[in-house]
């Protein structure tokens, strides 16, 4: 069977319903006269049991929800395809993983994790990266984050951290929030969080866009070639945009003036052409090697760092397609960390054997028993035969009479596959032992790898992971809470880190006493390091009133333009603005937008324009919370006196102002690799700047 980019939307074409030219009817076919009076006696009289179709409307209605999942409810998705750079023979036998000609469709769900369904976007939370492929041998389900490491070892404690993270029971509060009692009581009493705390405290909690940050499958799986040796695979996600994420501020107001911010994003990019693109790194690590690298691999609250084993890049995923309907794909969907193709197996980490079991679990009750894999998102392109039968929600109607194995009814069929013909064989990994609760000695070492995290963060990125705790721990009630996890936790991270934090939250200082590793820094890991040389998607706002410099406007956008960016025309009203040359279209009225809403400002010439925007307080708000996010800000001719005005020194890091208007090349330039770097964190008067 070959499959090729478009063959998934192919197969969902035939459940798509078009309602264009037709009849409307009732689930039963039959046309409907009628749908805005339910039948009654006389005009004032009571409603008729017999009005079957007034029964089947609200009746529908009355059921339209599901269950939403458990963790990970607030999801967006996409329709995109695979393909592989070069073949991966060597070290895979997994058949999308063989030639660079074939595109293999996917559909990945981005999500975060502790929020219900309508919980906004922006909130400090992990971010879900789940992606189906629907290969030639079969769905292939890698169901990673954006984080490479988790809060505990073992799954069964998944219920207890995320009950401890969920809303308080007694009142249901907060709402996707982890700055509460119950989630820092458990972390400080479980040390094996500490990696995880680090990288959820940082700025990777907090993502610009899900377009823009990484994805990591977390456990250590193995790749299995055909002659049947395996070695263990990290796998990692790279975007194209580079890594960038908002800052607190921004994240929390972003969460009342746009809850759907990300999910804005995503459709819009791809609705634009704008198409997401993700590399697929994989670090390799022969068997032999395991002992020498000195990480447990099977431990998941471990990264093994890029400089040890590098991360090869293999393969891209391109995100080209918005779903057609949310419910029918993106609610119903349903990743199961157990799917895989031959030639990708599992380990014993004990975090994915426990995942292993509940994927499938949970769908049985969200999706309402076991035919879930019929719902045409989750059907494989693969042909699907065998003798399981029955249950709720049957779609497929199987033929014959022989609904066992073996069977001579039907000839055998359907027949099994030999491992060489694409059947499914584990690999056969060695396992001796007594039967135990206990953990290996090598899971114990919390803490050398969360100091590696925060060793490694440049100095704003440590700052935001200082202020990130004194945000969460600010917002715990109980001090004994606060005080356990400075002195149980964060003292044994780094000093660095543990003093500042006991100073802010009026603690004494606590004794430090911290663990470090063979590894003093991952450079890998701060998202200083990771490559800004990119404007393309970015959204730059330009601030005009009456009298602007058109002129100045059209330079801007053409220059912003040839690099992929947008720029967006903001006025007071909706409509058109006059200037001098001419008219520009406003694009949001500033009742409807916010600084939030952009990477970049851009304030244009014009005496008349820079006048009123002067004396116009949500003008100067505008500019003074862009600088205080630490964006990129640039003036033409008399839009330099907007900065000033807002107490703005022309000469901060970020601030690009030029008297040769935005026409000249050297404005362009600066302009543009000032927004490129995304923020300009060295600002040191930034906290100085009423916004
Ligand atoms: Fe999940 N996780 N998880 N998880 N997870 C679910 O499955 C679970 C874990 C992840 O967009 C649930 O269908 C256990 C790690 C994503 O639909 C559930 C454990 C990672 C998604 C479940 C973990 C993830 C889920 C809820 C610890 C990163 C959303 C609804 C042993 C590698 C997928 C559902 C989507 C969803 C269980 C830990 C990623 C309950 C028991 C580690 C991206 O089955």
């Amino acid at each position: 069977m070959r499959i090729h980019e478009r063959s998934k939307d192919e197969a969902l074409a035939k459940d798509r319903s078009d309602p264009s030219g037709q009849r409307m009817t009732t689930d039963q076919g039959i046309g409907i006269e009628h749908t805005d009076d339910s039948l009654r006696v006389g005009t004032r009289g009571p409603t008729l049991l017999e009005d079957f179709h007034f029964r089947e409307k609200l009746t529908r209605f009355d059921h339209e929800r599901i269950p939403e999942r458990v963790v990970h409810a607030r999801g967006s998705a996409a329709h995109g395809y695979f393909q592989v750079y070069e073949s991966q023979a060597e070290y895979t036998k997994a058949r999308f993983l063989q030639d660079p000609s074939v595109k293999t469709p996917v559909f990945v769900r981005f999500s975060t994790v502790a929020g219900s369904r309508g919980s906004a976007d922006t909130v400090r939370d992990v971010r879900g990266f789940a992606v189906k492929f629907y290969t030639e041998e079969g769905n292939f389900d890698l169901v990673g984050n954006n984080i490479p490491v988790f809060f505990i070892q073992d799954g069964i404690k998944f219920p207890d951290v995320v009950h401890a993270v969920k809303p308080e029971p007694h009142h249901e509060m907060p709402q996707a929030a982890s700055a509460h009692d119950s989630f820092w009581d458990f972390v400080s009493l479980v040390p094996e969080t500490a990696h995880m705390i680090m990288w959820v405290m940082s700025d990777r909690a907090l993502p610009r866009s899900y377009r823009m940050m990484e994805g990591f499958g977390v456990h250590t799986f193995r790749l299995v070639n055909a002659k049947g040796v395996s070695r263990f695979v990290k796998f990692h996600w790279k975007p194209l945009l580079g890594v960038h994420s908002l800052v607190w501020d921004e994240s929390q107001k972003l969460a009342g003036k746009d809850p759907d911010y990300h999910r804005r994003d995503l459709w819009e990019a791809i609705e634009a052409g704008d198409y997401p693109e993700y590399e697929l790194g994989v670090q390799i690590i022969e068997e032999a090697d395991v002992e020498k690298l000195g990480i447990e691999l099977l431990d998941p609250t471990k990264i093994v760092p890029e400089e040890l084993v590098p991360v090869r890049r293999i393969g891209k995923l391109t995100l080209n397609r918005n779903p057609t309907n949310f419910f029918a794909e993106t609610e119903q969907v349903a990743f199961c960390v157990a799917n895989v193709v031959p030639g990708i197996d599992f380990t014993d980490d004990p975090l994915m054997q426990a995942r292993l079991f509940s994927y499938l679990d949970t769908q049985l009750s969200r999706l309402g028993g076991p035919n879930f894999a019929e719902i045409p998102i989750n059907r494989p392109l693969a042909p699907v035969h065998n003798h399981q039968q029955d249950g709720i929600k049957r779609h497929r109607i199987d033929a014959g009479r022989a609904n066992y194995h073996p069977n001579s009814l039907s000839g055998g069929c359907p027949m099994l596959s030999a491992a060489n013909k694409g059947g499914f064989t584990h690999f056969p990994a060695k396992v001796t032992g007594e039967k135990t609760r206990a953990r290996s000695e090598f899971f114990s070492d919390h803490f050398s790898q969360a100091g590696l995290f925060f060793r490694s963060m440049s100095k704003p990125e440590k700052e935001h992971i200082i202020a990130a705790l004194l945000f969460e721990l600010g917002k715990v009630e109980r001090k004994e809470i606060r005080q356990r996890v400075v002195e149980q936790i964060l003292a044994k991270i780094d000093g660095e880190l543990a003093i500042p934090v006991a100073e802010g939250l009026g603690l004494p200082a606590p004794k430090v006493s911290v663990v470090k590793g063979n590894i003093e820094k991952s450079p890998a890991l701060s998202i200083e390091n990771t490559k800004k040389n990119s404007i393309k998607t970015r959204r730059i706002a330009a601030l005009v009133a009456e009298g602007v410099d058109v002129s100045e406007v059209e330079a801007a956008r053409a220059a912003l333009e040839k690099e992929g960016a947008k720029l967006l025309v903001i006025a007071k009203h909706l409509g058109t603005v006059k200037g001098a040359g001419g008219k520009v279209e406003v694009d949001r009225s500033a009742l409807t937008t916010a600084s939030l809403d952009y990477d970049a400002v851009f304030i244009p010439g014009g005496a008349a324009s820079v006048a009123v925007l002067k004396k116009d307080g949500d003008a100067l708000h505008f500019v003074q919370e862009a600088y205080r996010h630490c964006k990129a800000i640039a003036a033409t001719k008399e839009g330099a006196e907007l900065l000033s005005a807002c107490g703005i020194s022309t000469s901060a890091p970020g601030i690009v102002v030029s008297q040769d208007g935005a026409g000249s090349n050297a404005f362009a330039a600066t302009f543009v690799s000032a927004i490129a770097e995304h923020r300009h964190w060295d600002r040191a008067d930034r906290h100085t700047i009423p916004a």
